[in-house]
């Protein structure tokens, strides 16, 4: 007793000291991961006055910055009264926190480049938490190792499924997947949009992808992280396609939610239920844009590129036969024995479903025929969301616009889609707290913060064509929204932030012994439709959030969220990395340039890559590739071009991997741009 009584006296010092040191922090709203150094930095603080804040030093206790708050604003889906701080001029990489004069000091936060590599890094892996079929072992999934959950090798044909050649009652295999979310079913609707969103990333950012490392089984083989996770889930998707007829079924559930038990406990029926035409789509876009992605690891997968083809034609014409058929669950005119209450992801209208599937199979098969069946350009894009696509089949086909045919006009396509993003680049300056989320009250649905991740993920696509980095930070912005520059205080990312989301609605989480959850699940974020009726704290759109188990509504995870952080996360690490010296450089020269590279990055796997130039006006034309000692490696244009829009192929399968200059001399003006050749 008398020795211990010292030791509790310190503690208890600690405690204080370190609550002194975070005074107010939660009214002081920043992105608790931190910031690049050559990137707007700003917090947002809540009721305070015009007071001067400085920037400290948390090693030395040094003030490195100083400024005076911003105008008072008051944003009223949040009810609150907030002035900035910028500190955008701080560029020194350190460990710093926010005091604000009289009123208060911020947690800690960092100023480093690849600030955000960790989060993005920690998004991918939450899926490899997410599968199901497969014990995670400790080697990969550290104290939330657990037994493997549902075989699903033994799934029953629910009635609502049956056909002649399946029965009700037919027993199928269709293991692995993903479990969707908190809850333990597998969804092919929110499959769609999810796995999109991780072949994306790798598509648009090839080398960076290979720069995620998660430390998972496969691991160390030579493919990509995102693409060994997204395998996973497209295996499953593969098993849910009917044979007979290519039909796809909705979803593969217990008829029941579970209760709070780990996956390996809930050994209830697993059932496949009624085929429909947005799982037929959605399936359908997937495989298509799969067999792009994985034609070029046909040496690791043989075959797999190939199968995905089929399945996406067969899945396709399923749908073209089968144009609107809803998945109903619970109709008064159809009760089925069990009954299934599960998830519903319920759609009725395919025109957007059609338009993307459309779009991937055209990309992928260059057959015309999909682009006279749908018209995937006909209306403008919106934020995705799993029962809105339409936007991913425009990203798509923005991406492959050097190759598309003439007879869609891409120069318009890209006005199209930049009048769009304007929208929401231009959100910033108008908001109190200087994000894009938010923007509309309509914003704050049920899985608001995914909202947020597509803001950004639609304005990188406008970075991409652009080079214009208005949209590249307004991105940002959305994703310091997500990690606590937001009117909850909290970043929303389980393990990552000072003060992250702790309690999600997440099944294992909740059943495990772990105290922390699982690490990298974004929870759904601010919901003032409530419909867990559990206890908020208010009722204001930007604030109805609970970190407690109870609010599925408002605090749940799933595998359409974390995609679009991840992908967030990880072109803003590409976007900010230019020009770095270790950079992964991915670039396009924008608009501001002539030149732009097309695909952004030469792709490891293919021997050739396409340089494209927009010239204003007729002029003579030099591009050519140097190698790091000035020597001339290759000639991909020397003559006078006419206006317009011009693709130069580089032949790469001569020149060893590594560092080349891009050099477009347009008349009088040179411009030279790194690229670097990888792998094979
Ligand atoms: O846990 C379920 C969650 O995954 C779903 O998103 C949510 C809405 O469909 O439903 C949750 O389950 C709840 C059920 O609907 C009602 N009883 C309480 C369940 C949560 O414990
Ligand atoms: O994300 C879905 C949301 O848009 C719907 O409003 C909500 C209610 O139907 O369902 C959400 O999806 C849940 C799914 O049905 C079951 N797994 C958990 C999902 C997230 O809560």
């Amino acid at each position: 007793m008398l020795y211990r009584f010292p030791l509790l006296v310190l503690v208890l010092l600690f405690i204080t000291a370190g609550l002194a040191a975070a005074q107010n922090a939660n009214l002081m709203r920043l992105n608790q991961v931190g910031y690049y150094p050559h990137a707007p930095k700003v917090a947002v603080i809540v009721n305070a006055g015009a007071v001067e804040f400085r920037i400290v030093d948390e090693a030395t206790g040094e003030t490195v910055f100083t400024g005076t708050l911003g105008e008072q604003e008051t944003w009223s889906l949040s009810g609150e009264n907030v002035r900035k701080a910028d500190f955008s001029a701080l560029t020194q990489p350190g460990e710093y926190r926010l005091v604000a004069h009289n009123f208060g000091t911020s947690y800690r936060f960092r100023i480093a480049e690849q600030i955000h590599q960790p989060v993005a890094t920690a998004t991918l892996k939450g899926y490899y938490f997410q599968r199901v079929s497969t014990p995670l072992e400790e080697a990969y999934a550290g104290a939330w190792a657990r037994p493997a959950g549902h075989p699903d090798t033994q799934v029953e044909v629910h009635p609502s499924a049956a056909t002649e050649a399946r029965l009700a009652g037919t027993i199928i295999s269709a293991p692995r997947g993903w479990y969707d979310a908190g809850d333990y079913n597998k969804y092919i609707v929110n499959s769609g949009i999810s796995t999109y969103t991780l072949l994306a990333l790798h598509e648009h950012y090839p080398s960076y992808t290979t720069t995620l490392e998660t430390n998972i089984p496969e691991s160390g083989d030579d493919v990509p992280d995102v693409l060994d996770e997204s395998l996973w889930n497209l295996r499953w998707m593969l098993d849910m396609q009917d044979p007979e007829d290519g039909g796809v079924y909705h979803k593969l559930t217990h008829a029941n939610f579970q209760g709070i038990i780990m996956p390996h406990q809930a050994t209830a029926t697993r059932y496949v239920v009624q085929k429909g035409t947005g799982a037929a789509l959605n399936f359908a876009a997937v495989m298509a844009q799969a067999a792009r992605v994985y034609a070029d690891y046909e040496a690791h997968f043989p075959g797999l590129a190939d199968s995905m083809r089929t399945a996406a034609f067969a899945a396709w014409n399923w749908a073209r036969a089968n144009p609107n058929v809803a998945y109903r669950q619970n109709t008064m005119n159809q009760q089925f024995d069990p009954d299934v209450v599960t998830g519903a992801y319920g759609d009725g209208n395919f025109s957007d479903e059609f338009d993307w599937a459309a779009a991937e199979l055209y990309v992928t098969t260059e057959a015309d025929s999909f682009l006279t069946a749908a018209s995937p350009l006909n209306q403008l894009p919106s934020i995705p969301t799993w029962n809105q696509v339409r936007a991913l089949g425009w990203y798509t086909l923005l991406h492959h616009r050097a190759n598309l045919p003439e007879a869609i006009d891409t120069t318009a396509m890209k006005q199209q889609f930049l009048s769009v993003a304007d929208g929401f680049a231009e959100a910033p300056a108008q908001h109190p707290y200087g994000v894009v989320m938010g923007r509309s009250g309509s914003d704050f649905v049920w899985g608001s913060n995914s909202v947020a991740g597509n803001q950004g993920m639609l304005l990188l696509q406008a970075y991409r064509l652009t080079g214009d980095t208005a949209y590249r930070d307004a991105a940002l912005t959305n994703l310091d929204y997500l990690l606590g520059r937001n009117a909850t205080g909290y970043s929303f990312l389980t393990g990552y932030g000072t003060r992250p989301t702790t309690a999600p609605h997440h099944r294992q989480s909740e059943a495990d012994d772990v105290r922390d959850p699982v690490p990298g699940l974004l929870a759904g974020g601010p919901n003032p439709g409530q419909q867990d009726g559990c206890t908020y704290e208010s009722s204001l759109p930007a604030k109805s959030y609970v970190d407690d188990w109870c609010s599925y509504a408002s605090n749940e995870i799933t595998i359409n969220w974390n995609a679009p952080l991840l992908y967030l996360a990880g072109g803003l690490e590409v976007a900010f990395g230019e020009g770095q010296a270790t950079g992964t450089e991915e670039h396009e020269l924008g608009d501001a340039s002539p030149l732009h590279l097309q695909p952004p990055y030469p792709n490891p796997a293919s021997t050739h890559t396409t340089v494209s130039l927009d010239l204003a006006q007729a002029d003579t034309v030099v591009v050519e590739v140097m190698d790091l000692l000035g020597r001339r490696v290759a000639v991909l244009a020397d003559k006078t071009l006419p206006a317009g829009q011009h693709f130069l192929r580089w032949d790469m399968e001569a020149s060893p991997v590594g560092f080349y200059l891009l050099r477009a001399t347009v008349g009088d003006n040179a411009q030279t741009q790194p690229v670097v050749k990888v792998g094979g």
